[in-house]
């Protein structure tokens, strides 16, 4: 496995953070090659590391002032052993091949974990969504769908949103594959629900970390009634998840962008979250005027070179960080310990680094891995794409419903995988040795290609 780990590094050196997201994995199955010695001999492991095929081209496009600019645009199919390549994409001016193919590798065992038919992929671009304007918004979607369009479709390839990817982008990103294509398909979810969305596809993936960390606690007979959580990030995942916690009796204190985090003693309720609603997906603006709305609350600047995030420093029994990458290091995770956390549970794509994970492990925290706990979001994914293809809508109660129990699913599928290899209540293990190996044995039903 070092072997193996070794040329991976070698052949793409600048790609931390797919290094990162492999090394995990591999960390974790260790125990699934001694069972299966047939594992190794077809070389499972260099498969599925190397993705099935990435796209990369230009978009080039005209801001306001009429001037051009060029992004990158990328598309990472990386397995399609269960189902078409499905997974988002991402716009944030740090998106490059590594975090793409991180995201999409990880991608590939969350979707596995959902039991529902879908490889995985992710995409997205360098480009930087913020202060840019509608038009703006437009024009890059659409010049970006003019390259995409010709390597997806419905039964091919879904993307759906990631960060700086929400209701806008998608309804840009269809109309211009709809006109293309002449066609009116499913081939992108989390479209509005006027013209083929799925309800709770919005909420689907903050909803989804509550349930998932409900099941963790109701596992130790615990609830969310009372509890304290910290919360990263003002987006999609975190004002959803943020909205679950409200509903369960939980006091949820905390939000952050990459600007800031604000710390609200007194919790955030329903009316202080609408307000962040509003803020985050309407007016487009910062998490610092919170404060300025509810001057009881505390605003602190993270500075980007910092060692540590004071977000994480406050007593709590929760954490959920659904911001992203690499977001809670080994220090936060000591402070969190500090500050009285019993459970942390991933909102976000591995957010987490190798260290914190440590950290949680040492000292007996629920640790809820990303790629179980946030499958909420490309579980009701799938739910779109199967109402999608039977031209039919659901209510918001069954589908609400239906990823409840997938995330309980999840849950224990988790528990089951890890117990199976002497690792009990290890849910990062289960969720690694769960979804992998039936990607891998679908691989191997399927011969070599
Ligand atoms: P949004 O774009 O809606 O929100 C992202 C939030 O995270 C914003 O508050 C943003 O702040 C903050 N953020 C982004 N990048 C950074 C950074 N480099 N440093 C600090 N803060 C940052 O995205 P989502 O809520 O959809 O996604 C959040 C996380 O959840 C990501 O890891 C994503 O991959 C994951 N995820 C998303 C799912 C979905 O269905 N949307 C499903 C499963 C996982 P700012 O406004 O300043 O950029
Ligand atoms: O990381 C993720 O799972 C997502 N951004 C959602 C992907 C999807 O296809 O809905």
């Amino acid at each position: 496995m070092e072997n193996i780990l070794s040329t991976i590094v070698q052949r793409d050196p600048h790609e931390k953070e797919f290094h990162q997201a492999v090394r995990e994995m591999l960390q974790m199955v260790r125990p699934v090659f001694e069972r299966n010695p047939e594992y190794r001999r077809e070389a499972v492991l260099e498969r599925i590391a190397e993705p099935e095929r990435v796209i990369m081209f230009r978009v080039p496009w005209m801001d306001d002032q009429g001037q051009v600019q060029v992004n990158r645009g990328y598309r990472v199919e990386m397995n399609s052993a269960i189902g078409p390549y499905k997974g988002g994409l991402r716009f944030h001016p740090s998106v490059n091949l590594s975090i793409v193919k991180f995201l999409a590798f990880d991608q590939v065992f969350k979707n596995s974990l959902t039991t529902l038919p879908m490889g995985g992929g992710k995409g997205g671009s360098d480009f930087n969504p913020k202060g840019r304007s509608d038009g703006e918004v437009m024009r890059f979607c659409q010049t970006f769908m003019a390259e995409l369009f010709r390597h997806i479709g419905p039964d091919t390839d879904i993307p759906a949103g990631d960060i700086g990817v929400g209701a806008r982008e998608i309804g840009y990103l269809f109309g211009m594959y709809k006109k293309l294509r002449n066609e009116f398909t499913g081939v992108l979810t989390g479209k509005s629900l006027d013209w083929g969305g799925s309800l709770v596809r919005p909420e689907a993936a903050g909803y989804g970390v509550v349930y998932f960390a409900a099941e963790m606690l109701a596992a130790r007979s615990e609830t969310f009634e009372g509890k304290t959580c910290l919360i990263s990030g003002a987006g999609n995942v975190a004002q959803h998840a943020a909205e679950k916690i409200i509903d369960l009796g939980g006091r949820v204190v905390t939000f952050s962008d990459s600007s800031g985090y604000i710390f609200d003693e007194q919790g955030i309720d329903r009316e202080k979250l609408a307000f962040v609603r509003h803020l985050k997906n309407i007016l487009r603006g910062r998490i610092r005027e919170y404060v300025e709305k509810y001057p009881g609350a505390v605003y602190t600047e993270i500075d980007p070179d910092r060692d540590h995030n004071p977000l994480w420093s406050h007593a709590a029994d929760c954490a959920m960080p659904c911001a992203t990458e690499n977001e809670l290091n080994e220090k936060d995770a000591v402070n969190l310990v500090r500050g009285g956390v019993r459970l942390v549970c991933e909102g976000a794509n591995m957010p987490s680094t190798p260290g914190a994970i440590g950290v949680f492990d040492e000292h007996g925290v629920l640790f809820g891995p990303g790629k179980a706990a946030n499958a909420g979001g490309v579980a009701v994914s799938g739910l779109e794409m199967a109402q999608n293809s039977m031209r039919l809508r659901w209510p918001k109660e069954e589908v609400d419903e239906r990823l409840r129990q997938i995330m309980k699913n999840i849950h224990s599928i988790c528990l089951d995988a890890a117990a199976e290899y002497g690792m009990e209540g290890n849910y990062l293990a289960g969720a690694d040795i769960a979804g992998f190996v039936k990607v891998v044995n679908a691989m191997l039903d399927q011969g070599l290609v």
